[in-house]
């Protein structure tokens, strides 16, 4: 066993784990926490069992970050589209004049596997260096089977060979292909009949779908849902985002681990959400990146007891966003979350937007992923703008060179 000590421990595990308990020791056994409290309340045979003991240097110790929201696989990028943005045109003009996200798909089918797998590896990479632990990855710039598997097998190799964790998410519902042009209901036949080949491959941990007036009806979209739902697949839905489609009500129906977005929810959607356990996922990046000026319900969220989390949304489209530390700072400025909330958000809430029940806090039974800042208190994770006080990460117990 490993003593890590000297540090202010933030578990996030319970509203009064805000902001930390001083002097806090982490006990670690293996890949797993054992034990987690003030230094001097460690138990004394407990002690006797530390092999080695770490210092923290000091600042403080969260959980590992989850980004349980991005979009990390996909070739080129698009700063054109930024600068056409910039000279009026609108992101909704731009896709439905078959720019967007269909240039992205273009641009990511021409690239072969090992420069999709090194411009994904690279981005992977920034999100570590700030402390992310555990790793959503959706797929969706493929949208044929070969490429969303291409996609998706990227978003295995970076688990394998990155020191995160990634969960891989289908997203295949994102956007129509030109070979489907005018055939929207016909390209959701195709998506449902895709799933059953990727599951077996083992390349699908959750389905998500883009449920918008530019993208997929509610129809459309249980279309999919009922697909995953017949092979035992969670599913998580981008809702709300530009327009209330009541898609999150629909997600519901499903049990949906998330929906995300959610500028435009409406009370019955929030409601839904708070019966189902659905958590809901903040993108401040895209909200930004667009200059969206509806902000999401955060108020009724929090009557209602739903439990938010936040994601950097990395994308080349809505959200070039590389770094986890803006979006806590941006989920304050923008949103009005409390620092508490947004770390909240990329830790314990956003573990549980991706079913995840071993992280996201620190207590004993938890995988031990956590890092070490350079800060005096935990909330200036979500002050500072830029920079980057991470010390080191401990993931699985060990920590990373
Ligand atoms: N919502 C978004 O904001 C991104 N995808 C989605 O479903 C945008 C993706 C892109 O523009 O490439
Ligand atoms: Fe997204």
């Amino acid at each position: 066993m490993i003593l890590w000590r000297n540090a202010l421990v933030t578990t996030m595990d319970g509203a009064s784990s805000w902001p930390a308990v001083e002097d806090g020791a982490i006990v670690t056994d293996g890949a797993s926490i054992r034990w987690v409290g003030a230094l001097a309340a460690l138990p004394a045979e407990l002690r006797r069992s530390v092999r080695e003991e770490r210092d923290l240097g000091g600042g403080c110790v969260t959980p590992g970050l989850v980004d349980c929201h991005t979009h990390l696989v996909y070739g080129g990028q698009r700063a054109d589209e930024f600068e056409m943005r910039l000279e009026g045109a609108t992101y909704e003009s731009i896709a439905k004049a078959g720019g967007g996200i269909a240039s992205t798909v273009n641009a990511t089918r021409h690239a072969d596997d090992d420069a999709l797998f090194a411009a994904t590896a690279q981005r992977a990479r920034a999100l570590s260096a700030e402390g992310v632990t555990t790793l959503e990855i959706k797929s969706g710039y493929g949208l044929s089977l070969e490429h969303e598997a291409r996609c998706l097998r990227v978003a295995r190799r970076v688990g394998r060979e990155l020191p995160v964790d990634v969960r891989a998410t289908f997203l295949g519902l994102h956007a129509l292909p030109p070979e489907f042009a005018g055939r929207a209901d016909a390209y959701a036949g195709a998506v449902a009949a895709m799933l059953p080949a990727l599951h077996a491959e083992g390349l699908v941990d959750a389905v998500d779908a883009f449920c918008e007036r530019i993208a997929f009806t509610p129809a459309q979209t249980r279309r999919v849902f009922e697909a995953a739902r017949s092979l035992g697949l969670p599913v998580k839905l981008h809702a709300e985002q530009l327009s209330d489609q009541s898609g999150t009500q629909l997600a519901c129906e499903f049990g949906a681990l998330s929906c995300d977005h959610l500028e435009h929810l409406s009370d019955a959607g929030v409601a839904a959400m708070a019966r189902a356990g659905t958590v809901a996922v903040l993108l401040p990046g895209a909200f930004y990146f667009l200059r969206e000026t509806k902000l999401p319900p955060v108020a009724a969220l929090r009557a209602a007891g739903v439990p938010i989390a936040v994601a950097t949304d990395h994308n080349p489209g809505s959200s070039p966003m590389l770094s986890p530390l803006l979006a806590l700072n941006m989920a304050c400025t923008l949103f009005r979350l409390t620092p508490q909330e947004a770390l909240a958000g990329m830790t314990a809430h956003a573990a549980r937007a991706l079913g995840l029940a071993d992280r996201g806090v620190l207590r004993a039974g938890a995988r031990a992923d956590f890092v070490a800042w350079d800060v005096d208190r935990p909330n200036e994770l979500a002050y500072w703008i830029g920079g980057n006080p991470r010390r080191f990460t401990v993931r699985g117990g060990a920590r990373l060179p």
